[in-house]
C-alpha cells in the first residue's frame, strides 16, 4: 500500500478486503449449544406462547439488568411501543434526536409528540439542563438513549422527572451489559428497553424486553403483547402479537452467555484502534467514561473536517469501497428525518455537529487485530490526504 490515493478501491484499486468487514456481525456465542437447544424445540412441539426457553432468557436478562422484571417481545421498537401504552403515557416527550430513529417512531406511532433536545457534546447522550428548558406543561414523559452504550446522566434526569411528575424510561437497545458507576443499565427509571436484534451484543436474531422493578408496569406490558389475553386465556383488553419465539430464544440465551467474551474482543479491538489511529490528524476514537463500565458493542470516531480536510462522508465511501462497511451511527438524526422535519422543525447545534462527524467501524469478535491495522491505514491515507480526496470527489460532483 502507498502513502497516496491513487491506488485507492475509491479510484478503481483493487479493495482491501475480499470479504465485506461489517459492523454488527452477530454473535452466536456456542453454536453446538444454540444447535441442542433448537433440536430441542423442535423436539418439543412447543414453539412459542411463553415456552420454558422464552422464561429462561426473561429471567436471565432480569438478573443481567439486576431488575424484578422482564418481558421479552419481538423487537425493541415494539417493547417501546407497548411499555408507553402500558404506561399511559401522553403528549410530549422530550428525547434526543442523537439516537436511531426506532426512538422517536415508537412515541410517535402512540400518538405522543416527540421534542427533541439537545446533547452533551461529549457523550452525544440527552442534556439534562436543556430537558429541564423544554418542559410545558404537555410534557408527560422523558425518554434517554444510552447512546452507544453509555449511561445518560440518570440520576440527573430522574431528579428532574420526580420534580415534574414526569414517566422516565430509557432506550437502553445498545446498552446491554454497560453499568452507571456499577448498577447495570436496565435498572434505571421506571422501565429500560434493551434490543437483541442481530446486530447487538446479544441478539436473538430479532427482538427486545422491557426490564423494570415496577410490577404492575410488566404485567401491562405481558397482557398487551399477548392480544390483550391473561395467563388464563381470557382477553381482558386490546393488544397485539408480540411474542418472542422459543428459536429467538434460543439464539438469545446462547448469545447472553458469550456476552462476557464479546465484550472482552469488543475491548481489544477498541485498544487496536485507538493504538493504530494514534496522532492520525483529525481522527479521534471515542473514548467512553471510565467511571462507567461500556460493553464496547460501538467503536466511534470523529472525524474532523477543519483539522484534516477529509469529509466524513468520503471517508465512508472510501471504507465501503474497500469493503469495510463503516455507519453513520447516526446521522441524519432524528429531527433531520421524515416526518419530523417537515412536521416540527428545529435546530439542535450540538447534536448536528456530531452527527456529521461520526463513523461506526466494525469492531469485535467479527474483525482481527490485522484488519484493524489495515483499517487504520486506510483512515490514516484518507486524513493525510483529506484535501486530495476532497478536491478528487468535488472534481466528479460529489461533496
Ligand atoms: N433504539 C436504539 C438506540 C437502537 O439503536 C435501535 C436499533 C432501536 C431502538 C430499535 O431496535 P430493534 O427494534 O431493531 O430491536 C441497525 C439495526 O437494524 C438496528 O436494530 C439498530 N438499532 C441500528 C443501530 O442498526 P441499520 O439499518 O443501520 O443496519 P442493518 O440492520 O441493516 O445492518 C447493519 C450491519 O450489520 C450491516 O452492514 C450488516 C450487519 N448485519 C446485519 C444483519 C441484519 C449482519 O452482519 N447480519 C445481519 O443479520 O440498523
Amino acid at each position: 500500500m502507498t502513502n497516496g490515493v491513487g491506488d485507492l478501491a475509491l479510484f478503481g484499486g483493487p479493495p482491501a478486503f475480499d470479504r465485506t468487514r461489517v459492523v454488527g456481525r452477530p454473535r452466536i456465542g456456542d453454536r453446538a449449544r444454540f444447535l441442542d437447544r433448537l433440536d430441542k424445540v423442535l423436539d418439543s412441539g412447543w414453539f412459542t406462547h411463553n415456552g420454558p426457553l422464552v422464561q429462561e432468557f426473561e429471567r436471565k436478562v432480569a438478573e443481567t439488568a439486576g431488575v424484578g422484571h422482564c418481558v421479552l417481545v419481538t423487537s425493541a421498537t415494539t417493547a417501546l411501543e407497548l411499555m408507553l401504552d402500558a404506561a399511559g403515557v401522553t403528549g410530549e416527550v422530550i428525547m434526543p434526536s442523537m439516537t436511531f430513529i426506532a426512538t422517536a417512531h415508537s412515541a410517535r406511532v402512540r400518538g405522543l409528540q416527540p421534542v427533541f433536545c439537545d446533547i452533551d457534546p461529549v457523550t452525544g447522550c440527552i442534556d439534562p439542563d436543556e430537558v429541564e428548558r423544554l418542559i410545558t406543561p404537555r410534557t408527560t414523559a422523558i425518554a434517554g438513549v444510552h447512546l452507544w452504550g453509555q449511561p445518560c446522566a440518570v440520576d440527573r434526569l430522574q431528579k428532574i422527572a420526580d420534580a415534574n411528575g414526569l414517566f422516565l424510561y430509557f432506550d437502553a437497545a445498545q446498552a446491554l451489559g454497560s453499568t452507571f458507576e456499577d448498577t447495570p443499565v436496565g435498572s434505571f427509571g421506571s422501565a429500560e428497553v434493551f434490543s437483541f436484534h442481530a446486530t447487538k451484543v446479544v441478539n436473538s436474531f430479532e427482538g427486545g424486553a422491557v426490564v423494570t422493578n415496577d410490577g404492575e408496569l410488566a404485567e401491562k406490558i405481558r397482557l398487551r403483547h399477548k392480544f390483550g389475553m391473561n395467563a388464563s386465556g381470557v382477553v381482558c383488553r386490546e393488544g397485539t402479537n408480540a411474542k418472542m419465539t422459543e428459536a429467538c430464544a434460543a439464539m438469545g440465551l446462547t448469545s447472553l452467555e458469550a456476552l462476557e467474551d464479546s465484550i472482552r474482543a469488543n475491548i481489544d479491538r477498541h485498544a487496536d484502534y485507538r493504538a493504530a489511529l494514534a496522532g492520525t490528524p483529525g481522527i479521534e476514537v471515542v473514548e467512553f467514561n471510565p467511571a462507567h463500565h461500556n460493553n464496547h458493542q460501538y467503536l466511534i470516531i470523529k472525524v474532523d473536517h477543519a483539522e484534516n480536510g477529509l469529509r466524513r462522508d468520503t471517508l465512508l465511501d472510501l471504507l465501503r469501497a474497500e469493503n469495510v462497511f463503516a455507519q453513520r451511527y447516526f446521522s441524519p438524526c432524528c429531527h433531520q428525518l421524515e416526518p419530523y422535519r417537515t412536521e416540527n422543525p428545529v435546530v439542535l447545534p450540538r447534536t448536528e455537529a456530531l452527527a456529521e462527524q461520526v463513523i461506526a467501524l466494525p469492531t469485535g469478535h467479527a474483525i482481527t487485530t490485522e484488519d484493524v491495522t489495515t483499517i487504520s491505514e486506510l483512515i490514516t491515507r484518507a486524513a493525510v490526504n483529506g484535501t486530495e480526496l476532497t478536491r478528487r470527489r468535488e472534481a466528479v460532483g460529489v461533496s
